[in-house]
């Protein structure tokens, strides 16, 4: 590009920058998951990052998404995710670019940005496409048209997918990068591919009944329940849904939605629950699902993320097995997940077992590391990754005319099963047909799931720290190197409980430390949480009121 038609070019970024003007003073990270704060604060943050998801598509020569979104926080915030080529999230140093834009004071934006252009050496004459989607915020509409602005104000192309669910993007910039590879970049083409992958799997579930076929959800008053509501006639009543939270009245993620269910451990407001009927939630941009039932005695049962991680890994493993196909496959969990799921898995599946830090992306580059990586934070996050290599296998025993009747059905389900799966990043809609086909085919209802494995009563807790900061951690979390002594009082306290464990650490989203505990009853686990919190607040440097206890 000539000297002139760049000096045009950042003109007009300088120009276009001061109708999105930055607060001056602000400062926002780009957290484990992107930005995300009071939608009030976002207009330069959101244009700011369509000028750096222009910049990186120059950079990759490649459509970048951006999805506007703020996932399961209260309706009046909003935030923004990248999405890299492939699908996955932005990588790290990026983050960092998009933190050092995010802050640049209105008259310093220029020069950081082409200090990003110098440091990652772009050719400026290289042309940018992209992708952009929302949730149903109201703040969403106006901060998506900024990202927008900030796009073609470096004179890179846009397609506005409008409301679409942050998984949904993922799949929609995978398919434009490979091609069409990986099925074609419409919400159509979305719903096609993942129906006909679920139809052809409970082809082989025998005799459903009605009452089996049906399935309640919670759509979080959010994006996830236009998009189902959307989907269903391709599902062509394979699927029975019965859809509540769908945004017609209440609020999003109002008494409702996955995190509500997870955290508060009930049911959401607004579902009528009979006995026993298998229930499931979203979050709010449909990224995250759990699944619940209540029992002949009113109690609340919750299958998180560690009850989808097993249901589906043991499907896959006894494919593999009948299929003869020898790809080995492993579970990637975080400290969060529940002990009892990790003892099943290792003791009784034999299944390898390995723990990241928290946050999706280091799930996802862990389960990348093999044959087949099936990755779920115990908040409900997650999918499973399958090789290019086995793949490959996968498809070519398909075409074999040798194999025999059992290995040919075996390595079909698990052709489906791959269709069916969004490989880009945790998919509640594609989560939510994989489990549906699973039970299907194995005939299981909730209650039999429910049962592979009982958790170990736990608890979550935060303590209000002066700086979250001195609590560095190692071993994937699991081990608190400072402040000097804080892991040497936790070891002490978890001694004194029967199968107890217990870790801190420093939130990503939040300014808080992070207690977890669990135990043999939720009494002790309740203790043990409380003692923890309490040697964090000595020794961490807590603030205000003392951690009170539970009983
Ligand atoms: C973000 C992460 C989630 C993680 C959570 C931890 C993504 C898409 N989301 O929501 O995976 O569990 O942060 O929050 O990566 P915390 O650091 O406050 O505990
Ligand atoms: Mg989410």
């Amino acid at each position: 590009m000539c000297l002139f038609s760049e000096m045009a070019q950042f003109e007009e970024v300088s120009q276009k920058s001061k109708l999105h003007p930055k607060p001056e003073g602000l400062t926002l990270q780009y957290g484990t998951a992107g930005f995300r704060t009071h939608a009030k604060h976002l207009d330069h943050i959101m244009f700011r990052m369509g000028l750096l998801a222009t910049l990186r598509s120059k950079k990759t020569k490649s459509t970048i998404g951006v999805m506007v979104t703020a996932s399961h926080n209260p309706e009046e915030d909003n935030g923004v995710k990248l999405i890299d080529p492939m699908g996955e999230m932005v990588t790290a140093m990026w983050e960092g670019y998009a933190t050092q834009l995010a802050n640049a004071e209105q008259d310093s934006l220029l020069k950081e940005l082409k200090d990003i252009i110098e440091k990652e050496d772009i050719d400026m004459s290289q042309t940018a496409s992209v992708y952009v989607g929302k949730d149903t915020r109201p703040s969403s509409a106006s901060l998506s048209q900024a990202v927008l602005d900030g796009v073609s104000s470096l004179g890179g192309k846009t397609h506005d997918y409008g409301l679409v669910t942050t998984p949904q993007l993922h799949y929609m910039v995978c398919c434009c990068n490979t091609h069409g590879c990986y099925g074609s970049p419409t919400v159509e083409g979305y719903y096609q591919k993942l129906s006909q992958a679920f139809l052809q799997l409970t082809q082989n579930a025998s005799n459903r009944t009605d009452d089996q076929k049906r399935l309640l959800v919670d759509g979080a008053n959010g994006i996830g329940a236009l998009k189902m509501r959307e989907m269903e006639p391709f599902l062509r009543s394979e699927l029975q849904l019965v859809l509540s939270n769908d945004g017609s009245s209440g609020k999003l993620n109002h008494m409702c939605g996955a995190d509500y269910v997870k955290v508060q451990q009930k049911a959401p407001q607004g579902m009528n629950i009979a006995v026993g009927e298998r229930c499931c939630s979203f979050d709010g941009d449909a990224d995250r699902i759990v699944y619940y039932y209540t029992d002949s005695k009113g109690c609340f049962h919750l299958l998180d993320g560690d009850k989808i991680a097993t249901l589906i890994s043991t499907y896959l493993k006894e494919l593999l097995t009948q299929a003869g196909l020898n790809l080995q496959i492993a579970v990637v969990q975080t400290a969060y997940a529940n002990g009892s799921s990790t003892r099943y898995l290792e003791d009784v599946m034999k299944v390898a077992v390995c723990c990241t830090k928290t946050g999706v992306k280091h799930l996802h580059h862990a389960a990348q590391e093999y044959d087949i990586g099936v990755y779920f934070e115990a908040n409900g996050h997650g999918t499973v990754l399958f090789s290019k290599a086995a793949q490959k296998q996968i498809q070519e025993l398909v075409k074999d005319s040798d194999t025999n009747d059992e290995r040919k059905r075996a390595v079909k389900l698990l052709e489906s099963t791959i269709n069916l799966i969004n490989q880009t990043v945790g998919d509640a809609i594609s989560d939510m047909l994989v489990i549906e086909a699973v039970l299907a085919i194995r005939g299981m209802s909730v209650q039999d799931w429910d049962a592979i494995y009982t958790d170990l009563p736990n608890r979550q807790l935060k303590v209000t720290v002066s700086d979250r900061r001195v609590i560095d951690t190692t071993d994937a979390e699991r081990r608190a190197v400072t402040p000097e002594g804080l892991q040497d009082a936790i070891d002490s306290l978890v001694k004194k409980y029967k199968s107890a464990r217990s870790f801190v650490r420093p939130s990503g989203t939040e300014d808080v430390v992070r207690v977890y505990a669990e135990a043999d009853t939720q009494e002790n686990a309740d203790s043990l949480a409380h003692e923890v919190s309490l040697a964090v607040y000595r020794l961490a440097g807590g603030v205000g009121d003392e951690p009170k206890s539970f009983h």
